[in-house]
């Protein structure tokens, strides 16, 4: 495979942009070689600068649900670019998306956009804050909720990948006010409560978790999370920055059943643009201001270019759409769970719907030191073997990789292919 444009845009890039890359995890650095840099993308392919073409299970990290620049999409958003780019003033245009997200997620009454996961997670902490007088957040290990400083700490992700789960530059005072747990731990959760609960103002949940792999939630874990958060007066928030519109139409939360005071919403809600949400229960969204004290603003959030593609994509999103995920994840499941029988490689695959992981570990892995015991050298020459043959997979064990409906049942065959070739 021809390497040498990708090669030489990364020496230039390291000379000005840290480690060459814009987010930590594109460095290629937990498995070695230097990153492919991407010209374009369609549908489920990337091609990048040396003219490889490469199957996509990274879709940019979880928002490319309908494959990449998907004509509608696309059309939607050249047609808004018309229209001027950003006003800093409302527009109908964000009416609708936000009744758009009302209809779909049925915990959220009363939401506000902005530009990022992080500021959508870190907004709905300081609203839960505001709203409960209270200071103590608790975050289960390996959960990544972005990169606000009370979030780093156990983080996974990056955070995860680079050994720095607890970042410098977090003030020891600020990171005291984060309790950490095991995930999937009931009574740690109980005993939490029973200790501090009156000082609890929330506790934020990947409701499955991506940022340490594919992790589910075991039965009970996250009504557990809500009912104690009730019995409590604490404020229960969940990310679904990832699983949000991928794990179904109204995220982990409608399909378990669930109804958190508050979600933080991304990736697949801006189609690829730079757009997140935070909502929920309307007495503590009505703390926000200038409905209430709790200040928060963005002078791009909202902005029409970014609302036009995630309301064309959300408008795409029908049960056929869920029931193809559904089939393909399952396809590439067995497959990768076959060919790892057939070369006696252990191997755990987990999968909720379109995001799933292969863990090098008997498995099941429910918490952060089950996914830290995988053999993380086979994972380098699993990536490795898989990238040479075209298939672009995350670069890191502790990320979760997804299909879009772009995929097709010859590209999951050929990915189980080149897949049991990696599994040496
Ligand atoms: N840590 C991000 C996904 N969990 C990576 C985002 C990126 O590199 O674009």
């Amino acid at each position: 495979m021809k390497r040498d444009v990708s090669k030489a845009l990364f020496e230039r890039a390291q000379r000005v942009i840290v480690a060459g890359v814009n987010s930590p995890v594109r460095a290629f650095r937990a498995v070695g070689g230097d990153p492919p840099f991407i010209a374009r993308a369609k549908g489920s392919r990337l091609f990048d600068a040396d003219g490889n073409e490469f199957i996509d299970y990274i879709g940019s990290w979880g928002p490319a649900i309908l494959g990449h620049a998907h004509p509608d999409v696309v059309l939607a958003i050249q047609n808004a670019l018309m229209n001027g780019l950003s006003f800093g003033a409302p527009t109908a245009l964000e009416v609708e998306f936000a009744e758009r997200i009302v209809s779909m997620v049925p915990s959220i009454e009363l939401l506000r956009c902005v530009s990022s996961g992080t500021e959508a997670t870190m907004s709905a902490i300081r609203v839960a804050r505001g709203f409960t007088g209270r200071d103590v957040l608790i975050k289960f290990e390996g959960c990544y909720h972005g990169h606000a400083d009370h979030l780093l700490v156990k983080a996974g992700s990056g955070a995860a990948t680079f050994g720095e789960p607890d970042s410098a530059g977090v003030p020891a005072a600020i990171a005291r006010l984060t309790l950490t747990l095991p995930y999937n731990d009931i009574a740690a959760l109980e005993r939490a409560f029973a200790e501090s609960g009156h000082t609890i103002a929330a506790v934020i949940v990947e409701p499955v978790v991506g940022n340490m792999g594919c992790v589910p939630p075991v039965p009970g874990f996250l009504q557990a999370i809500i009912d104690l958060c009730k019995k409590y007066g604490a404020i229960s928030i969940f990310d679904e920055v990832m699983t949000g519109f991928r794990v179904s139409r109204g995220g982990a939360q409608s399909l378990y059943g669930l109804h958190p005071d508050l979600t933080a919403l991304g990736k697949i809600a801006g189609g690829g643009m730079p757009l997140a949400v935070y909502g929920g229960r309307r007495d503590i969204m009505s703390k926000v201001a200038p409905l209430g004290p709790v200040y928060q603003a963005g002078t791009l959030s909202g902005n029409p270019s970014a609302v036009t593609a995630g309301m064309a994509t959300l408008a795409r999103l029908d049960d056929a759409l869920y029931t193809k995920l559904e089939a393909l994840g399952a396809r590439l499941e067995a497959g990768l769970n076959d060919a790892a029988s057939k070369a006696g490689v252990e191997l755990c695959v987990q999968r909720v719907g379109s995001m799933l992981t292969p863990f090098f570990t008997r498995g099941p892995v429910q918490n952060w030191d089950d996914a830290s015991k995988q053999d993380k050298e086979r994972f380098v020459r699993f990536h490795r073997g898989l990238l040479e043959r075209g298939i672009y997979w995350p670069p890191s064990q502790y990320e979760a990789a997804f299909i879009s409906a772009a995929h097709t049942e010859e590209d999951i065959d050929r990915t189980i292919a080149a897949a049991a070739a990696s599994l040496v």
